[in-house]
């Protein structure tokens, strides 16, 4: 089944957004496979994103993500790499519904609380960079409970 990536940022740890937004995820019926609490370094945040170098804002991410730790996850679902960036609302926080996590509790595009995986593939590059020794499997028993 789909997997995604999901981080929370520097700034929604230290708000006490953490138990929040994995609610959200475990509520809506996705299954977390993956969770660790760490600080990632300079290197490690410029290879996470890599495709954004160059952009005049790239410094600042990098500086912003390396500030202070995050929680790094992988959850499970169908169609959960879309349904997740939906739930994350927009980059920007001012173009994020009411609802999702952006929009209820960030501001600042350079302050906006969470990552998620933009496409399944993106999902796999992530999962093999910040999980190098793979994820543990198992199977929820609330699974029937979630899928016809
Ligand atoms: P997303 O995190 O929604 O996938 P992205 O991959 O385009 O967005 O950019 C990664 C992060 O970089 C984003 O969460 C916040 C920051 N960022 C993006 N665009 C920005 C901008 N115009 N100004 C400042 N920070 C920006
Ligand atoms: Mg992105």
């Amino acid at each position: 089944m789909e997997l995604s990536f999901i981080m929370i940022k520097p700034d929604g740890v230290q708000r006490g957004l953490v138990g929040e937004i994995i609610s959200r995820f475990e509520r809506k019926g996705f299954i977390l496979k993956a969770l660790k609490f760490l600080q990632i370094e300079k290197s490690f945040a410029e290879k996470h994103y890599e495709d954004l170098a160059g952009k005049p804002f790239f410094d600042g991410l990098v500086e912003y993500v390396t500030s202070g730790p995050v929680v790094a996850m992988v959850w499970c679902g169908n169609g959960v790499v879309l349904t997740g960036r939906k739930m994350l609302g927009a980059t920007k926080p001012a173009d994020s519904a009411p609802g999702t996590i952006r929009g209820d509790f960030a501001v600042d595009v350079g302050r906006n609380v969470i990552h998620g995986s933009d496409s399944v593939e993106s999902a796999q590059k992530e999962i093999a960079l910040w999980f190098p020794d793979g994820i543990t499997e198992w199977r929820s028993s609330l699974h029937s409970w979630i899928y016809e």
